[in-house]
């Protein structure tokens, strides 16, 4: 029996996806513990590249048992249609896809909700996916919300018409011009929750303690990223969930002496979509290059994400918060091609250098200081072994190992499962 746990250490699309789909084969149960329809985890096998929403990645393999856990909030609508999308490979889904009944459901106006608060902060706006999370973890946390299993209650449409009621009023409070169709939402809405109802409700507590009881193996699929955690993240800009290790515990109810390992991805450069401060952004040729090479842009929302040098001061803290036992590099092969690579590993702050991420890391209080790496000039994407790795790259990964104390285990060189080099 084995729980072990992975997330991303940085802001998001580390390339979680991507690995949990790698490592599947070796785990009877793949578990998302938090976050919604906001997360996009590409996959590709086969010349074939799809991206999941809310669905756990461990789909795609034959034997794998996927568990949406009750620190997910689930969107009826975008589930309907990923679970559509899922259509053309052919799987019975009903078998291998089960559902936490105290997972919490996005409304359509919890969508309506995020985006009158998002217009109402303007410029101070958080750069939402609009997908309805932050809404719906209030209600949540606010005791409010409305649940799976609630959808099982003879008083189902009650409970909703008195929520959506009040979200109503709530959004003439913000008093800004937001157009939209609520009767036409609804009635998509509830078409939705018909289709959820045709997958498996579970308790999925007791599930993983039976499934532990009986000698399976279980990942623990995180979401988003270390930094936007709403407790640890770059408060405000963050997501509205624990996206940090401790978020495994109370999004599945696995104890936290039960976890084994805990994989952390990062990429080799930082990338954020979305608003909030990012000491090591570039806002030149480089970090266009970075964008375009890695092709960097939101799976959900198509948004171009920012990109900047690696931070190994954020990356020390959020291996310290997640307790991290392994690391795994992505994208190393976007870094092909540049004569100086940067690394920041501390930061200049009120005249002093530190080495830790400071309450406040707006950009005019933060400079980073960085070590410089010379770049390789080579095509990593059909490389399969650390040995061939450049000089230089093997160079960048030691010091990287050096710096934060953790083993870097996995080294991917390109998006397909194959493109994956296990140390
Ligand atoms: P939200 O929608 O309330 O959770 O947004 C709050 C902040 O969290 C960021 N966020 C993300 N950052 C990176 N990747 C995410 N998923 C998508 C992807 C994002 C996309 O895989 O690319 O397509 O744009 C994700 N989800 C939330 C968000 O940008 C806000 O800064
Ligand atoms: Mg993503």
């Amino acid at each position: 029996m084995t729980v072990d746990l992975l997330l991303g250490l940085q802001w998001g699309d580390e390339g979680k996806g991507k690995i949990v789909d790698v490592l599947t084969s070796k785990y009877d149960i793949i578990a998302r513990f938090q976050g919604g329809p906001n997360a996009g985890h590409t996959l590709e096998f086969d010349g074939i590249k799809h991206v999941l929403r809310t669905i756990p990645s461990g789909i795609f393999h034959a034997n794998s048992i996927n568990i949406i856990g009750n620190g997910v909030v689930i969107d009826p609508v975008v589930f309907q249609k990923e679970i559509e999308g899922l259509a053309k490979f052919n799987m019975d889904i009903t078998s291998k896809l089960f559902i936490s009944r105290k997972a919490h459901l996005i409304l359509p106006t919890h969508r309506l909700l995020d985006a009158a608060s998002e217009t109402a902060k303007g410029k101070a706006k958080i750069g939402s996916t609009l997908k309805g999370i932050g809404p719906t973890y209030m209600d949540k946390t606010g005791r409010n919300g409305i649940r799976v299993g609630d959808i099982e209650l003879n008083d189902f449409k009650e409970r909703y018409r008195q929520l959506a009621n009040k979200h109503e009023e709530m959004i003439k409070f913000y008093d800004v011009a937001i157009q939209y169709n609520l009767a036409e939402m609804e009635t998509e809405f509830f078409a939705a929750i018909e289709a959820l109802k045709k997958l498996t409700f579970i308790d999925s507590e007791e599930y993983l303690a039976q499934a532990q009881k009986a000698g399976k193996s279980i990942l623990c699929e995180g979401a988003q990223g270390s930094l936007l955690d709403v407790d640890f993240g770059t408060y405000p800009f963050v997501t509205s969930s624990n996206t940090t290790a401790a978020g495994a515990c109370t999004g599945l109810g696995i104890a936290p002496n039960k976890i084994k390992d805990v994989f952390g991805i990062f990429k080799a450069y930082t990338t954020r979509v979305g608003s909030g401060p990012f000491p090591t952004e570039l806002f030149d040729e480089v970090g266009a290059t970075m964008a375009r090479v890695g092709n960097e842009f939101g799976s959900v929302t198509g948004r171009q994400r920012r990109c900047g040098w690696l931070d190994l001061v954020a990356l020390k803290y959020a291996i310290q918060i997640n307790g991290v036992t392994q690391l795994m590099m992505m994208k190393g092969d976007v870094l092909s091609g540049f004569e100086t690579l940067k690394v920041c590993t501390a930061y200049q702050y009120k005249g002093k250098t530190i080495h830790h991420l400071p309450y406040n890391i707006e950009e005019e209080n933060v400079t980073p200081i960085y070590t410089e790496f010379k770049g390789w000039n080579a095509d990593l994407t059909g490389l399969t072994t650390f040995e061939s790795l450049p000089q230089e790259l093997k160079d960048y990964i030691a010091f990287i190992e050096q710096e934060v104390e953790v083993p870097i285990k996995v080294v991917s060189v390109g998006p397909d499962r194959k493109q994956t080099i296990v140390r």
